[in-house]
């Protein structure tokens, strides 16, 4: 989607020479500029360039063959790269804290549950991601029911996070973390679910840089009330005003792309009056598909379990976004991780992006960690994840 070129910097800095991974430009960026022996500076964003495995060179390397790791000492060796067709338009991380304390509601803030860290997301957007998944529990944002206002301070709190991630030129994407349930009970009511939608889209209606995920992860639900709830979100947030936004529909089976084409497949009916729907879908790599361990099955679970979802967007003329994906900071975890953006890069036609479950300022030691600056994962993937973003 994005058509500038990818140009091969060098410099003759007398700056020492970096380090594979490290950076090697941007703006205000004041250390070296060339990389050490069998790596080559790339840029990757004004901010941001990055020594990347290859030999120097003066050929100007578009978006279409962009540079991919094929090996380090770092980060462990990667999958022999597919061509990538073109960039994703999203690249981002999920940002957790605001619906922990499940069960607890409303709970007290700084206790059950807090809000994401901005400096955090600050560190990431400076990095180049461009997108963020803002988890918090409905429970919380209107207690009384559904079809009740919105809580004046849980509201302040998340509309303070999303907008610095819009000022900041990002997009938030609003996520009820409810799993298509609300105080626990499946919501059945499409209607008061509409009213719902109603209330959030009102709030942000103005802003385009917001979009609506109209719930996280239905599961253990009829097919065919997915279906309806999340039709009636998408006729509540146009009706309110909300008109620019793109809108993301998760599916049943915690929306897993492993099984959205023998799933889900009745919400290609959905439909968006102004044409801006895209399918959130959701994949981990261990046994059960759960995100629950460390480990991945093989080195090419990530691909195998995408590209069903892949042909079912192709097919039924769709766009589709990887709203949940992480592995293990293990070596076979992170060739599967590799093959699984290299793929949705090369098919980025369909796939507009994918986002890393997940920062917070509350994950501790949590396995797939994206929170600066010693998260798990944030140690280990950043430098890989960051050559993805748009
Ligand atoms: C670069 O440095 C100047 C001077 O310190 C500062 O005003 C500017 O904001 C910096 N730019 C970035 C992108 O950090
Ligand atoms: C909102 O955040 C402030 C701190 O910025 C905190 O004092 C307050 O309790 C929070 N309220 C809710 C409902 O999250
Ligand atoms: C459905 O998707 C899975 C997972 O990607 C894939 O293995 C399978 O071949 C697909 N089945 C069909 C009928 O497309
Ligand atoms: C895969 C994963 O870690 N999922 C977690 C997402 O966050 C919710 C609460 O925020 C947890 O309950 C899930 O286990």
């Amino acid at each position: 989607m994005k058509s500038s070129v990818v140009v091969s910097l060098f410099a003759s800095g007398a700056a020492a020479q970096v380090g594979p991974w490290g950076q090697c430009g941007g703006i205000n960026w004041t250390g070296g500029t060339t990389c050490v022996s069998g790596y080559h500076c790339v840029y990757q964003n004004d901010w941001y360039s990055q020594c990347l495995p290859g030999a120097d060179s003066t050929t100007l390397k578009t978006s279409t063959t962009s540079t991919k790791p094929t090996s380090t000492s770092t980060a462990p060796a990667t999958t022999t790269s597919a061509a990538a067709k073109g960039k994703l338009k999203w690249l981002g991380i999920n940002q957790s804290c605001a619906e922990f304390g499940q069960g607890t509601y409303p709970g007290t803030w700084g206790k059950d549950f807090t809000f994401p860290s901005t400096s955090s997301i600050q560190t990431h957007i400076n990095d180049g991601y461009n997108i963020f998944r803002v988890a918090f529990a409905m429970e919380r944002l209107v207690p009384n029911s559904l079809t009740g206002s919105p809580d004046a301070g849980y509201l302040k709190n998340l509309t303070d996070t999303v907008n610095f991630i819009t000022n900041a030129g990002a997009y938030a994407i609003l996520d009820p973390h409810n799993f298509g349930r609300y105080y626990g009970n499946i919501i059945t009511d499409t209607t008061a679910f509409g009213a719902f939608w109603t209330t959030v889209a009102k709030q942000f209606a103005s802003n385009s840089r917001v979009i609506f995920d109209t719930n996280n992860e239905y599961h253990d639900m009829d097919q065919t009330l997915v279906l309806n709830l999340n039709q009636a979100a998408i006729n509540a947030i146009r009706g309110a005003g909300a008109t620019s936004q793109y809108i993301f529909a998760e599916g049943n089976s915690y929306t897993g792309a492993w099984t959205w084409n023998t799933t889900n497949t009745n919400l290609a009916a959905l439909s968006d009056p102004q044409n801006k729907l895209v399918y959130e879908m959701h994949q981990y790599l261990d046994s059960d598909g759960s995100g629950t361990s460390a480990t991945c099955v093989s080195s090419d679970i990530g691909v195998q379990r995408i590209v069903g979802a892949t042909s079912w967007l192709r097919a039924n003329g769709k766009i589709g976004i990887l709203g949940e994906y992480a592995g293990g900071a293990n070596s076979v975890c992170q060739t599967a991780v590799t093959g699984l953006l290299d793929h949705l890069q090369a098919n980025s036609d369909v796939w507009a992006g994918a986002l890393w479950w997940a920062g917070g300022p509350w994950w501790g030691n949590y396995i797939f960690s994206f929170e600066p600056p010693s998260g798990t994962a944030y140690t280990y993937y950043n430098s890989l994840l960051k050559q993805y973003t748009p």
